[in-house]
């Protein structure tokens, strides 16, 4: 039975959405996590809940904000989103109207967009199931210890294609590894809460050595010698590629990519812009109008 009409308030107009948005880019500047900022893990908390979409049993994705449930906010590939999701508390209090899916999904297009990044088209309506009972099983986002198969069982089955799977991959521009998150450590490039196709240049320029951390995991590094004359004078960093990031450079049906972006800015943002906006709706059912199919059981949505 499809959720009533009049249990369900109407869309928020676009100034009370505006409101929600300044509300975000307000809490961005964090000078005491990471790098300054909360942007990159935000995009990532987005990311992961929109990522377990599997389109043969259309289940998953950022309806529902599953992540709020032991069952998946549990999964190990979610440690430290809680952070994110901290983060965003304080902007649900101030505005109880938006769903948990909606902010995280909304807080994610401004994070990319103040971090300098592509306007990402975003729709609302997404409501927050109130049980974990639609929660995805564990064991859908990808494993960057593995390779590129790895990378299209996972992106295939979202329903994206390798030009996308490069596009999607661009977002390690941002943020960096945590140790006791995912086991590998570092960031992917100079400047981490900044957005451009810096990750697709480093991919090519640099030469990445295999080197085991101290728990065991393999990632890829490099030492950034020029990086001591731009800080003046410390010690260079290291940057870090996952294997998975690697994969993009290996494989022949990537690696072009790989090159057009790093060549061509503009047309990265492009095709960004579009894959993010499409991982954002992945499992999401709306009517001619564009309206949320709401299903029983949830909280939030809205009609027209
Ligand atoms: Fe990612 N990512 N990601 N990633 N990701 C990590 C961090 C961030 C993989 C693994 C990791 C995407 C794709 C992949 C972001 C966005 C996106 C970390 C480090 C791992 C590991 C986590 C930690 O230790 O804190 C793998 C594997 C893939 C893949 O197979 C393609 C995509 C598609 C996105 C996206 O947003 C479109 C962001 C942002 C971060 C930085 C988070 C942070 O806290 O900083």
């Amino acid at each position: 039975r499809a959720k009533m009409a009049q249990d369900t308030p109407s869309a928020p107009s676009a100034a009370q959405l505006e409101e929600v948005k300044a509300a975000v880019r307000e809490l961005l500047h964090q000078p005491d996590y990471d790098d300054g900022s909360a942007g990159p893990v935000l995009v990532r908390l987005a990311w992961h809940s929109a990522g377990t979409y599997c389109k043969e049993t259309d289940t998953g994705g950022s309806n529902g904000a599953g992540m709020r449930y032991e069952k998946e906010g549990g999964d190990p590939a979610n440690a430290g989103l809680a952070d994110a999701r901290a983060f965003l508390e304080s902007v649900k209090r101030r505005f109880p109207w938006i769903t948990y899916a909606d902010l995280w999904t909304l807080a994610a297009v401004v994070a990319i967009r103040e971090m300098g990044g592509p306007e990402v088209a975003w729709h609302g309506g997404r409501t927050d199931f109130m049980d974990d009972s639609r929660v995805p099983p564990r064991g859908r986002l990808p494993d960057g210890a593995q390779g590129a198969d790895h990378l299209r069982h996972i992106f295939y089955r979202m329903g994206f294609d390798d030009r996308e799977i490069v596009a999607l991959s661009g977002a390690h521009n941002l943020g960096r590894c945590h140790a006791d998150r995912s086991g590998f450590h570092g960031k992917w490039v100079n400047n981490p809460t900044r957005f451009s196709n810096q990750y697709f240049r480093l991919l090519l320029a640099n030469d990445w050595k295999r080197k085991k951390l101290p728990n065991g995991v393999e990632q890829f590094v490099h030492i950034d010698e020029d990086s001591v004359l731009e800080d003046g004078g410390d010690k260079p960093e290291e940057l870090m590629m996952l294997p998975t990031d690697m994969s993009l450079l290996s494989d022949p049906a990537f690696r072009p990519w790989v090159e057009r972006y790093a060549r061509d800015k503009d047309l990265f943002f492009e095709h960004f812009a579009a894959a993010f906006a499409k991982l954002l709706e992945l499992g999401i059912r709306r009517d001619s109008a564009g309206r949320v199919v709401n299903d029983e059981n949830v909280e939030g949505g809205y009609r027209s």
